[in-house]
Order: structure tokens, then sequence, then C-alpha cells
């Protein structure tokens, strides 16, 4: 659902990524198109204002703007403020401290609510509960028998009267079908309106009352846009909701939303309805989503671990290595050896936005075993050797190459990508750099 607005962000990011090192011009320019694509994405505008607030003031702090990565350390921000927005952590159903855990869902006609009463029973059935569905829809002829239907495809109890029978009594009623079978969560499915209007109001609020429900659902169908908030808010007003279950993510429209849903309600989210079908409902993971969202699951994965194998102190003498225009073989050979316990270079070339383009330029590079032959021929020099390439004449050469069983070919090789890169590490030094990794393929 979210694809459109996926594909901004990341060429924002992308963008970023292209830049090196970032002022303060580069990030408001950013931010202004994160805006803009989150506004066509139909995120709530109030939302969007503070969200990319926040982001301004933590990517304008020093410690991001010096950073060697400072496109990589925007776009964690990004990732942790959109976490934040979505939810922020995990809501889950709360089971009531003596069974039968009751559960009511309400929401707008079509918004799926008897399709996420069965969804939500299978699941629970799934973790090992014993759940009993309730047909409180008496209002469309055949709303009980859709629900009926559904529960027997996935061997559920239902339980349902005939009309005329009130929902608030068949609710109350069921919960002594529940002691008698011995379930453990009770899911009331009641009707929809097709607009809020005091009938409905009343009736869900009747339904509440006698049922005493654990938790109060909102089903809200995720393609019907800002009026799916609007009528969250409502329904929060008049139930005290206690969750919401977006449905229908799985359709193509714009979808913001519903991700602007809890943060203008307060409510959060406690499952995704992704298809049709019986098992299509997922728990919600605010996170998740963000990096859904933002493409980048594994892009995370690669910051952190680029962090930790990154020895900063290491990192520091690098720079001023490069500075002072020092930068030797040696620095060149712990940095592909940094770079080997990153794992395989071409998935980590791949995962970093800006960079697969670079890596496309310099494919010698990234190949894992050219990088196990450059260590070799690196390693059989003599330390006068690797700290001064130019002293290496054909003898040397010879002589290299025949200890790292390799050819006077690929030394040669090695010392023109190294001094490639030695003037690569000039020009960065001048401002015009990638960061480490970025330079590692240009
Ligand atoms: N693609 C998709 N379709 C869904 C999803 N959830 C529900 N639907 C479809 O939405 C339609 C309406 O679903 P229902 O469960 O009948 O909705 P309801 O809220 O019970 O409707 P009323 O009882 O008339 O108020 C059905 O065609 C469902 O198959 C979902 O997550 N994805
Ligand atoms: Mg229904």
């Amino acid at each position: 659902m979210f694809e459109v607005l996926s594909d901004k962000l990341n060429n924002v990011f992308k963008r970023l990524g292209g830049k090196g090192k970032l002022s303060e011009k580069d990030i408001d320019e950013a931010l202004r198109e994160v805006r803009l694509a989150l506004l066509e994405a139909d995120v709530n505008f109030k939302v969007v204002k503070e969200f990319v607030a926040r982001l301004r003031e933590r990517a304008l702090d020093s410690q991001v703007l010096e950073s060697l990565t400072p496109a990589q350390q925007i776009i964690k921000i990004v990732n942790e403020e959109l976490t934040a927005m979505l939810g922020g952590t995990a809501s889950h159903l709360v089971p009531a401290g003596r069974p039968p855990t009751k559960v009511m869902l309400v929401g707008l006609q079509g918004s799926g609510k008897t399709t996420t009463a069965a969804k939500l029973a299978l699941y629970l059935k799934n973790s090992g509960q014993r759940p009993l569905l309730v047909a409180a829809d008496m209002r469309r002829p055949a709303a009980i028998e859709q629900l009926s239907v559904l529960g027997g495809q996935l061997g559920i109890p239902v339980y349902h009267e005939e009309a005329p029978a009130k929902p608030a009594s068949v609710c109350a009623n069921a919960i002594k079908r529940a002691q008698e079978l011995a379930t453990n969560w009770i899911i009331a499915d009641t009707g929809g309106r097709l607009h809020i209007d005091a009938e409905m109001m009343g009736e869900v609020e009747e339904i509440k009352a006698e049922f005493e429900p654990d938790e109060v659902l909102l089903v809200v169908d995720a393609m019907t846009g800002q009026d799916a908030v609007r009528a969250a808010q409502e329904f929060h007003s008049r139930l005290n909701l206690s969750g919401l279950i977006l449905t229908k993510l799985d359709g193509d429209a714009r979808g913001g939303a519903a991700l602007s849903i809890k943060a203008v309600t307060g409510v959060p989210i406690k499952f995704i309805g992704v298809g049709e079908k019986s098992n299509e409902l997922e728990p919600y993971h605010p996170d998740r989503l963000a990096s859904r969202i933002l493409g980048m699951g594994d892009m995370l994965t690669l910051i952190e671990k680029a962090e930790k194998s990154f020895d900063e102190e290491r990192v520091m003498q690098l720079g001023e290595k490069i500075r002072r225009a020092t930068f030797d073989l040696e620095d060149f050979l712990g940095q592909l050896q940094e770079m080997k316990k990153m794992g395989p270079l071409n998935q980590i070339v791949d995962m970093i936005p800006g960079l697969s383009s670079l890596a496309r330029k310099m494919p010698d590079a990234i190949d894992e075993r050219k990088i196990k032959k450059i260590e070799a021929i690196i390693l059989s020099m003599t330390p006068q050797e690797r700290r001064n390439p130019d002293v290496i004449d054909g003898h040397r050469k010879r002589r290299i190459a025949r200890g790292s069983g390799t050819t006077s070919q690929d030394v040669n090789q090695l010392l023109n990508m190294f001094r490639q890169t030695q003037k690569l590490m000039k020009q960065m030094a001048r401002g015009k750099g990638l960061g480490l990794l970025g330079s590692m393929f240009r």
C-alpha cells in the first residue's frame, strides 16, 4: 500500500547519500521533500508538521552532521521517528484476569468487521486459545449466515440467535455459552452503518454496557483516508476504544491516513488486515511497518553492523591520515579487513542507498576473491613498500607476485587501484567525500 511513499522517501535518501557531507540547506531540502511525500500520501498535516519538526531538530545535531556517515544517521533518525509516529511499540490484546476475555468489534459498514472477527478467532486458535464467535449484527439478514459459514470453515464455534433478539442480549447470552463450551475468548461481530449516527452509537453503547468487553476494537478500512481518522475519533469519544484494527492494507490506496490514525486518536493499532483470507491478519509492529515503508529492513541491520565493526578510533586515525594525505597500503589493507568483517561485499553495497550505483562503477573491488588476492599481495610486501609503494620496481613486483601466488600484472592492478583510492581520499579530504565506505567503491 505504501509503495509510492516508499519510493519517494527512498529517492530523498539516495540524494542525501550521494552528497557526503551535509549542510543545513541539504537537510532542509530533504525535509521539504519528506514533508511533501507524506502529505501526498494523505498523512494528517498536523502529524506531518510535528514529525518534520522533530526530524529537523535531531538531524541538525552537530554529531549527525559531523559524523562520517551523515546520510545514514539521518535515515536512522527518520526510521526512529516514523516508528514513533506509527505508535512506537507493539500493542497486544490484553487477556482478562478471569476468562473469557471479551472482545467487541465495531466499525462502519464494509470496514471488514465480520471478516476480521473470523481472522482474529483463527489467530487466537492458532495461538492455542479457544475462541467463540458471536453474531451480534442483527440488522443485515445475511450477517449471521456470513459469520456462521466462516466459523464453520475454521472450526470455530459461532453463537447466534434468531431475530428479533437484541444485539446486547445476544452478547450477554454468549458469555453463558462460552462458559458451557469452556472457551476463553469471545469475539463479538456487531453491525455497521454507512455513517455514524445516533441510532448506531446507541446500539453499540448498549452492547458495551451489557457485554462489558475487555477490548473494544474499531475496525478501520485503511483505504478510506481521512474519513477513517474522523470516524475513529468519533468512535473513541463514545466508546473509549482499546485498540484499532486496520484492514485492507494490501490495497493500493495512498493509505497515509492510516499512518496518522494512532498519532491523531491516541488509540493503538493492534492488528492489520492484509488480504481477504482468514489467515491474512498480522499483529501490528510499528517498527516493522516503518522499515517496510522506508524499504530498508536490511539497511538498518547494516548500519548496526557497520557501527559495530568499525573501530571508532581507527576511523578517526584514518580521517587524520586522509587529511594529511598519508594514506598508504597499510591503511588500504586495514580498510579491506574492516569491510570483510561486515559480510559479503556485494550485499553490503546493495543495501546502502546511493552506493549501489557506485558499486557498479568499480565492480572489481567488490569481488570477494579479488579482495583475498589483494590481501595476499599487500601481505607479501615489506613494511617500507606498504608505506611507500613508489619504491616498488619491476624486480620487487616479481618478488611480491611470487610471494603471494599472483602475477606482476595483478600487483600492477592493485597498485593502480590503490592510487585511484588515494586520489579519492584526497578529494574527500577536500570535502567531496562519501564517507569511508563510499570511497572504497568509487
Ligand atoms: N483486500 C482485503 N479485503 C478485506 C480485508 N478485510 C476485509 N476485506 C473485504 O472487505 C469486504 C467487507 O468485509 P466485511 O467483513 O463483510 O465487512 P463488515 O464490516 O462486516 O461489513 P458490514 O457487516 O456490512 O458492516 C469483504 O469483501 C472482505 O473480503 C483485508 O484486509 N483486505
Ligand atoms: Mg459484517
